[in-house]
């Protein structure tokens, strides 16, 4: 990582976004205590969505708004218990005005939440007609295998339902940071394509939220925050907690950011493999954009969708990948046993199943007393320091890092033979391993902007910003091999059961 200072860790991280007290303008809200349902809380621009002031609100039964049919409908709903985002539909009656309303109930413990919003808002195309279009799209994205197309595909049908600007699929690696891996965008946007971010342009907290919300729609920057009225909530006695809100107010280090990027509005949707957030959809627009209900709906369904393709697509991949590996398994376990012995056996392996397995250049085994060694490996007085250092430790798990130098000092001096190594474990207090060795690979980070610039501090110690440049800032990282993956951690373990239960039998016989 190129980041001096841990960011997301240490600062972004620990925003209180989901205590902004205050709400964007493209709808309003109210907060009912759950027992008796009525309105403690709301926002301050209810007399704008609802025609009633939150003032006078305060204090009233939410069937001030509601016919007795739409209250009997949400009091079924709080019933169920414990839930977010439930769509409610209804209209309402204020001040002689029929309002059609498009509601997102969120049901918690002491408290319910309603964001509302007014219905029929831009709604120029049929839900049937866009969800027939978006069927054929999701039958066409199933027969595809390829990560790639899946990702361009799939930024593109989301451009042609909302006219987006530019899109993006952003995808997270093991440390959070995010690599722009498909796009399409107009001349207005600059490209971002191939380009890392750091992990704290989108803070550990924010990334937590596409675990329970599918995505975050921003129509206009430069929104009027409304307040909360009162401002602490008279049944938790607190802050309100937004967290699941559509509405919730942005951060101003984010929009400050998409200032930077020539952003009015956003939306990103989230994209999950594993139950783990693996990339995210960003769309941009350069001027104002609601997206309404019916095509946020249809936005979840396609969320849902690509992520069930992509994860589809990486099993696959990882299915083909584990075939191979059974069968360079299978190699070294033949010879083995032909060979009648696991060094000679090692050694004596004409197709270098061990190499090919773990995509090394060499290995060293210490057996019996003796130590063997094949291909690129360290010297033998360093090979041996290696041994010494690995019985020291008592690795009695398999072992694995890609930047050898960092963990021991003296992997300095062969960067080019030994950056990475794996150790697997056979009797490891007699100080019996089978180690493999990587080389070095220079590996050159296309940063969107200088990472240890993420955040800049005025003079004042406490004001800060986001940087305001993407240009490429080209990162060379040096003494890391290639990582090793989660399959080779697991061919590792099955062939140290192998090597364990052979030697076991050797000497029982
Ligand atoms: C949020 N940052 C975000 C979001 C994205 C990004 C997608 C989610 C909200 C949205 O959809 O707009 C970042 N967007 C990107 C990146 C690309 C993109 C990297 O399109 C690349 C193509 N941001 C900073 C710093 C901080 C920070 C230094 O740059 C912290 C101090 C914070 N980013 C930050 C916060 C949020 C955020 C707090 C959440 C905003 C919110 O939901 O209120």
């Amino acid at each position: 990582m190129a980041e001096d200072k841990n960011y997301d860790a240490e600062f972004c991280g620990h925003l209180a976004i989901h205590q902004t007290n205050s709400i964007q303008d493209y709808g309003c809200l109210l907060v009912l205590e759950r027992s008796s349902l009525q309105i403690i809380q709301g926002s301050e621009n209810t007399n704008i969505i609802i025609l009633k002031d939150i003032k006078d609100l305060i204090g009233q039964h939410i069937s001030t708004l509601l016919s007795a049919a739409d209250l009997d409908r949400l009091q079924t709903e709080v019933n169920k218990g414990f839930r977010n985002r439930v769509p409610f539909t209804c209209s309402a009656n204020s001040n002689g005005t029929q309002l059609q309303l498009n509601i997102l109930l969120h049901v918690n413990e002491t408290v319910v939440l309603l964001e509302i919003e007014k219905g029929n808002q831009d709604s120029d195309r049929s839900f049937s007609a866009v969800f027939q279009e978006v069927r054929s799209f999701i039958s066409v994205l199933e027969t595809n295998g390829d990560l790639y197309e899946v990702c361009h595909a799939s930024i593109a049908e989301i451009r042609r339902l909302a006219g987006f600007d530019g899109i993006r699929m952003y995808r997270f690696d093991e440390e959070w940071n995010g690599t722009v891996i498909a796009e399409e965008i107009t001349s207005d946007l600059e490209s971002y394509m191939g380009q890392t971010f750091p992990a704290s342009d989108v803070p550990k907290q924010a990334r937590a939220m596409y675990l329970k919300n599918p995505y975050r729609l921003i129509p206009n920057r430069n929104y009027h925050a409304y307040k909360l009225f009162p401002v602490i909530n008279p049944v938790t006695n607190g802050f309100l907690d937004l967290s699941d809100c559509n509405l919730r107010s942005i951060s101003a280090v984010h929009l400050e950011y998409m200032a930077n990027m020539n952003v009015t509005a956003s939306m990103s949707i989230r994209v999950l493999v594993d139950g783990r957030l693996w990339g995210l959809i960003s769309c941009h627009h350069t001027s104002s954009m609601y997206i309404n209900k019916e095509l946020r709906s249809i936005f979840e369904w396609l969320s849902m969708e690509i992520s069930y393709r992509i994860s589809s697509v990486i099993k696959a991949e990882e299915m083909n990948e584990t075939a191979t590996m059974l069968k360079l398994h299978a190699g070294i376990t033949e010879s083995i046993f032909t060979n009648a012995g696991i060094a000679t056996g090692l050694l004596e392996d004409k197709d270098e199943n061990l190499l090919a397995l773990f995509n090394s250049t060499g290995f060293a085994i210490n057996l019996n007393g003796r130590l063997f060694a094949s291909g690129d490996v360290p010297a033998r007085e360093d090979l041996e320091n290696l041994f010494l250092w690995a019985a020291g430790k008592a690795f009695v798990q398999i072992y694995a890092t890609h930047g050898l130098k960092q963990v021991y000092d003296e992997a300095e001096a062969y960067p080019e033979i030994a950056s990475g190594l794996l150790v697997i474990p056979i009797d490891p207090l007699a100080g019996e391993f089978l180690m493999c060795f990587r080389p070095e690979v220079l590996k050159s980070i296309k940063w969107g902007g200088n990472p240890n610039e993420a955040i800049k501090f005025e003079k004042d110690g406490v004001t800060y910003h986001p940087r305001n440049s993407f240009n490429l800032w080209l990162e060379t990282v040096h003494g890391h091999s290639e990582p090793w993956t989660k399959n080779q951690l697991e061919a590792a373990e099955a062939l140290r059961n192998f090597l364990t239960s052979y030697k076991a039998a050797q000497v029982n016989n």
